[in-house]
């Protein structure tokens, strides 16, 4: 179906030499598992559906929660506008094994899920990357679910499950809850999802079997090999970018991090001198404020890379999808559009991110020719921070 706006909003295609194959892995089936959206290049996307943007329902009911709205009028509202947008990927295409391809983890930020992030994933994707966008079960991201055993009273006569899907809803702040204490634990278990990740793509690496809960089509032995893990990074958006931080300090594997419009308050002032690699972040130029940039500033070092890029025009909403499928009128009301036309914008984005990743993890593709970004060279960038940090007054 779709609506008349539907024909022109579409989140874009990867502009790499790759076609990309996407597909989900939840290993194992425990709220203790990992979960992610993988992002791959494939043989061929001919004859492969394009996934949809929202998965299931569950995760419009907690977008609603998160926005603290009323569940039924927001799946309404949702599926009118959103609902039958999918990613330009080929669901459960075969994997192109073609040398090693480095690895990016991904982290979503509050209230997000791993399917949002897809405009950024499929393009690096495209250039050929294994991109694997994480589902937090932290409570910051709107809704995700894992699988509970089944009591064998309850079952015993069945041989088809004994698991039973469970949803975990994005868990809001308690009025008298002080809020760092949240948010830091929830970092280091974003930061520990990500290492899991890592972990499990490793295994994958050296041939250990999947057993994908979640039953896809994929064949995920031709992975085997396919990686090189001595290339990898992490990559996140605003609690995302705190994420890629506490990750880096956390797991030394992780080569450098790309901090997108990074929400810095839910870290502890302890992670800035541990981590040790190099960092990108990437700045919307209306979402940054003083306190917030100062804290990346802890990160300014002589000896490591640490970059700092503002995209003119842009807000928190310029990484997600949501900007790209989202009609002028609403998007500007909604702040889910800026000023900058999107696809510049996240054009910018994704070519610094590309020239750094070849930078610090050694790759032998062209992406240099994008070096200039990283040191804010282009009409639609600033270099550092459009953030006066001399007027603060403020440290939060
Ligand atoms: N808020 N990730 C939410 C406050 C601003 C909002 C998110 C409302 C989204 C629609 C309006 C911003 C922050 C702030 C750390 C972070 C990540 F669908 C998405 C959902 C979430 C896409 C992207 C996100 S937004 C985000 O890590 C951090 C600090 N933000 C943010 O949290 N309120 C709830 C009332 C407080 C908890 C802009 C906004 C948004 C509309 C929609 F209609 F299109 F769906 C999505």
């Amino acid at each position: 179906m779709g609506n008349s706006w539907s024909n022109s909003l579409q989140i874009p295609r990867g502009k790499g030499p790759n076609e990309v194959g996407c597909t989900d892995l939840m290993m194992d089936h425990t709220v203790q598992g990992t979960f992610f959206r993988l992002y791959y290049p494939c043989e061929t996307s001919a004859g492969y559906e394009n996934p949809p943007w929202i998965p299931k329902k569950e995760y419009l009911y907690g977008l609603a929660d998160f926005l603290k709205k009323n569940r039924s009028l927001i799946e309404k509202v949702f599926n009118y506008f959103y609902g039958s947008f999918t990613v330009p990927v080929a669901w459960n295409a075969p994997f192109k094994p073609s040398g090693k391809y480095p690895v990016i983890i991904f982290s979503h930020g509050l209230g997000a899920f791993r399917s949002l992030y897809s405009g950024i994933c499929t393009e690096i994707a495209s250039q050929g990357f294994i991109v694997a966008a994480v589902e937090h079960r932290d409570g910051s991201s709107s809704a995700t679910y894992y699988y509970k055993d089944k009591s064998s009273t309850e079952n015993s006569s069945s041989s088809v499950s004994n698991l039973e899907e469970t949803w975990l809803y994005y868990r809001a702040l308690q009025p008298t809850e002080p809020e760092f204490q949240l948010r830091n634990k929830q970092v280091q278990q974003r930061a520990n999802e990500c290492i899991k990740a890592l972990n499990l793509l490793t295994d994958i690496n050296t041939g250990s079997s999947v057993n994908n809960v979640l039953r896809l089509p994929f064949d995920w032995s031709k992975l085997k090999g396919s990686m090189d893990l001595c290339k990898t990074a992490v990559m996140g958006h605003s609690f995302g970018g705190a994420t890629v931080i506490e990750s880096l300090s956390k797991e030394p594997k992780f080569k450098c991090g790309i901090a997108l419009d990074a929400w810095m308050f839910p870290l502890n002032d302890d992670v800035y001198p541990r981590v040790n690699q190099p960092i990108l972040f990437i700045n919307s130029e209306k979402f940054q404020w003083a306190g917030n940039i100062i804290r990346m500033k802890k990160l300014d070092s002589t000896t490591i890379q640490r970059k700092m890029i503002t995209i003119r025009g842009s807000v928190h909403q310029s990484f997600p999808d949501f900007t790209f499928l989202t009609g002028p009128w609403i998007g500007k009301i909604l702040k889910l559009k800026g000023e900058i036309n999107p696809q510049i914008a996240l054009d910018l984005s994704n070519k610094a991110t590309l020239a750094f990743l070849q930078k610090h993890l050694k790759l032998e593709n062209d992406f240099n020719q994008w070096d200039p970004l990283i040191d804010g060279e282009d009409d639609h960038l600033i270099p550092g921070t459009n953030i006066n940090l001399l007027q603060s007054n403020d440290s939060a």
